[in-house]
């Protein structure tokens, strides 16, 4: 369903895990619309000895109780999990307490000795998770690029977001292999993989399906539309493209606009609070 190049992400993993050596913890910002279906397990495979802080990105879009099941998941694995919303200034601070947290001896020992013991971390995640706007967030927008340090490699350039704390300048983006067809749609529904590469009017039935499947009062209070066993999905965004005027001539309905509106209502938050992944 989805162009994707295994060479390509095969050179990036490489990449990443070459990077990997100069960090000494991860922050994988997931959506916590479908945060299972953000993660790369491969990426886990080839960075399994550093602690990995999974931050539920985009928080303000799920229940809080959506937020607690995935922490308990990830809690369960041995990793620390927050939840966030990245866009409100000040929220990502968080992120350095809980790095500060996981390196507390390492960084009291190294205080005894007279030292500013620096820690180092990658942040990764799939596109438009909201990796820029944390960093941006942590830097207030003056992003402070540190420059190479003795012992770095060269071509590394690091941010500096508290007084011991720095970030790999680049963020690595990490689609998971898409052999999960679900979790592939999950990823086009959030807005993760390029629409211009997509069937958008695809997506839209993906979307309407999971949607009846969670809550058909969804669909209904927003645009009137009922849902049965026996009604075609492809029906149901007919029946919304009429109700948002995407009608063209000869009183056919417009399928293509229809789903720009109906994703851009769901990605934006009109549809509610909605995560598209059940544990
Ligand atoms: N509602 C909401 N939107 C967010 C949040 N974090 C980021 N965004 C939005 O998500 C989009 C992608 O963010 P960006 O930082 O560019 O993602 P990146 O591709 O991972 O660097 C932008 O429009 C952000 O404003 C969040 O916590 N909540
Ligand atoms: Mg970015």
């Amino acid at each position: 369903m989805i162009n994707w190049f295994p060479g390509h992400m095969n050179k990036t993993l490489k990449q990443m895990q070459s990077d990997s050596k100069l960090c000494d913890c991860f922050i994988y910002v997931l959506d916590a619309r479908c945060p299972l279906s953000c993660i790369n397990p491969e990426f886990i495979k080839v960075v399994k000895d550093k602690p990995i802080i999974y931050v539920l990105n985009k928080a303000d879009l799920v229940e809080r109780t959506d937020l607690v099941i995935f922490k308990k998941y990830f809690n369960a694995q041995g990793s620390e999990c927050i939840s966030l919303n990245a866009t409100v200034s000040g929220n990502s601070k968080i992120l350095i307490d809980t790095i500060n947290k996981i390196f507390k001896q390492r960084i009291e020992a190294n205080k005894q000795k007279g030292v500013n013991f620096i820690t180092r971390a990658m942040i990764l995640g799939v596109p438009n998770s909201g990796k820029s706007t944390i960093v941006n967030n942590l830097c207030n927008k003056a992003r402070a690029v540190t420059g190479n340090k003795a012992g770095v490699t060269k071509s590394k350039q690091w941010v500096k977001v508290s007084n011991n704390i720095e970030f790999m300048d680049t963020p690595g983006v990490l689609l998971p292999n898409f052999d999960d067809e679900q979790k592939a749609y999950n990823l086009a529904i959030v807005g993760s993989v390029k629409d211009e590469v997509l069937n958008l009017v695809d997506i839209s039935i993906q979307l309407i399906n999971r949607l009846n499947n969670l809550n058909e009062n969804i669909l209904k209070s927003k645009y009137g539309v009922e849902y049965n066993e026996n009604t075609q999905l492809i029906n149901m965004l007919q029946q919304i493209g009429k109700k948002r005027g995407c009608v063209i001539k000869g009183g056919e309905i417009d399928l293509e606009r229809t789903s720009k509106i109906l994703l851009t209502d769901f990605r934006s938050g009109k549809l509610g609070k909605i995560c598209l992944e059940k544990i």
